[in-house]
């Protein structure tokens, strides 16, 4: 285990004090992130003391550290995964040679461009989200969201420390503009799609937990894999840290849909109009926001047919998530059966590796969509939930544009267009869900639209005060 030295101004375990060019770097950036954080983070719960878990060190057993903690005074760390001993390149035509310690000339832009977007997300997610403490259905969750915009926070210090200590002056530029970017911002928005949308309410929050932040789980397993050491090994940390963002997301849609089973049950009824006028979010209300936050996230895997992806993984720089269970690692002789609009044609698989990866993707999706709906069997209803259509409501790649309905086919512009609102939130479906966004923060109590969890934080039981407002 690498030690961390807590006395450092940044926590971390890269030897700061033996790089004092680097030290200073990140310590006038230190600064600014701050000032980002009070700015544009959740600064209205500053005061506020949250039961916070902070990275020490990248041990599997006992890497975290848990204590209320301002949140402000978060001891955001520098931390990297153990190095593997020789590693190799797993992938691509520089398959066998020795991993990168440094980046090579040929591929400095291409590599920064991607710490650049994979960086841009994490503060962008922290930007979306800085608003739902005000309405939080409990301490619990709300402690939940903190643990999460603290992470995302750290994240950003992941990304930020590869480009100062491996991309010079350009480097140090682009963790500037990191802090310059908003989410939603007219003239400087964040990079990617999803990261605009605003998050106004805790269905949203849970589905972007359970949907995007599970694209963060397979850009960083295919980061990973990289030939670049320091990312893959930054990436292998940050990974630790990116399961719990999704528990908050499938275990907060697990609890709607327990609250609204047992509100259907009082009633004797089904009737969406009248689970909605007890205070709960109907099943088809629900399949709106997975039909949104779903297509929004797969559009974060980029085009179907891409050069791109094909001149990342032949250079080494990102290979796919769990590249090892494949046997095929340069697959240069290989093709894949894609099927757009033109038509089905053989695409160069080299090519087709956004589209592998957003199958894969759609498959651990799955997971949590049979878990709710064997909770619906069991109530003797109906209704089931799905996951739509990687044609439906796409905005990047082959299917942009395309008039398809959340079962994938293709249907006449004008009815589409009209078909939208009853597949997505409408304005009133998004009227009622913040209407039931109450702020409940008596401890162990619940906003009457979800259930409890089954348990609380790090075995302590849920009636604790997980955050102290005052
Ligand atoms: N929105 O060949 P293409 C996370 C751009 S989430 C806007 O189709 P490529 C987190 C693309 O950038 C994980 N633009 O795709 C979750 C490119 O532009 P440039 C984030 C898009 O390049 C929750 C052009 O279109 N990490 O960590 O193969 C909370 C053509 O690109 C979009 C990463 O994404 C879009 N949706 O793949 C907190 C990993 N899609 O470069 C955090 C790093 C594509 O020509 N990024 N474009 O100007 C990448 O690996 C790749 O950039 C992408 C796109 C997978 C995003
Ligand atoms: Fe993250
Ligand atoms: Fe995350």
């Amino acid at each position: 285990m690498s030690a961390i030295d807590y006395a450092e101004k940044i926590p971390n375990n890269v030897n700061l004090v033996g790089d004092r060019t680097l030290q200073r770097a990140l310590e006038h950036w230190q600064p600014q992130f701050l000032q980002w954080w009070h700015e544009m983070g959740p600064n209205d719960f500053e005061g506020a003391n949250v039961y916070l878990r902070t990275a020490v060190s990248v041990d599997a057993q006992g890497w975290a550290h848990y204590g209320a903690i301002r949140m402000p005074d978060y001891r955001w760390g520098i931390f990297l995964a153990d190095p593997v001993a020789e590693r190799k390149i797993g992938f691509g035509d520089a398959m066998g040679q020795p991993a990168w310690q440094q980046v090579p000339g040929e591929y400095r832009s291409t590599l920064r461009r991607l710490i650049v977007t994979q960086g841009d997300t994490e503060p962008a997610s922290v930007e979306q989200q800085r608003r739902l403490g005000h309405t939080c259905p409990s301490l619990y969750d709300l402690r939940n969201l903190f643990q999460i915009n603290v992470e995302e926070g750290r994240h950003l210090w992941a990304m930020v420390y590869l480009l100062h200590a491996y991309f010079g002056r350009d480097g140090r530029e682009e963790a500037e503009e990191l802090l310059a970017r908003h989410s939603g911002d007219a003239d400087k928005p964040r990079i990617l799609t999803t990261f605009n949308e605003p998050i106004s309410d805790w269905l949203s929050l849970y589905c972007f937990t359970y949907f995007t932040d599970r694209d963060g789980k397979y850009q960083l397993k295919s980061l990973a894999e990289s030939a670049f050491d320091p990312l893959s090994r930054t990436c292998r940390f940050m990974l630790t840290e990116e399961a719990h963002h999704m528990f908050v997301g499938e275990t907060g849609i697990s609890r709607v849909v327990k609250r609204t089973l047992e509100v259907m049950k009082e009633l004797g009824s089904d009737d969406p109009d009248r689970v909605r006028a007890a205070g709960a979010v109907d099943l088809p209300l629900l399949q709106k926001y997975l039909n949104f936050w779903c297509s929004s996230s797969l559009d974060l895997f980029g085009s179907e047919i891409s050069s791109n992806s094909a001149a990342n993984f032949a250079s080494g720089l990102k290979g796919r998530p769990d590249e090892g269970q494949y046997e095929d690692h340069v697959l240069r002789e290989q093709t894949l059966n894609l099927v757009t609009p033109q038509g089905a044609s053989d695409v160069p698989m080299l090519n087709a590796l956004n589209e592998v990866m957003r199958e894969s993707y759609l498959k651990d999706c799955e997971i949590g969509l049979k878990r709710w709906n064997r909770m619906i069997e069991r109530a003797a209803h109906d209704f089931r939930l799905s996951l739509p259509s990687s044609r439906f409501r796409r905005s990047i790649g082959a299917w942009a544009g395309q008039p398809a309905d959340p079962r994938g086919n293709l249907m006449q512009r004008e009815l589409y267009e009209k078909s939208l609102a009853g597949w997505i939130p409408s304005e009133a479906d998004r009227a009622f869900v913040h209407s039931l966004m109450q702020k409940v923060i008596e401890p162990g109590r619940m906003a009457g639209w979800i259930a409890p969890p089954e348990r609380g934080i790090n075995n302590l039981p849920l009636e604790y005060e997980y955050v102290k407002l005052h």
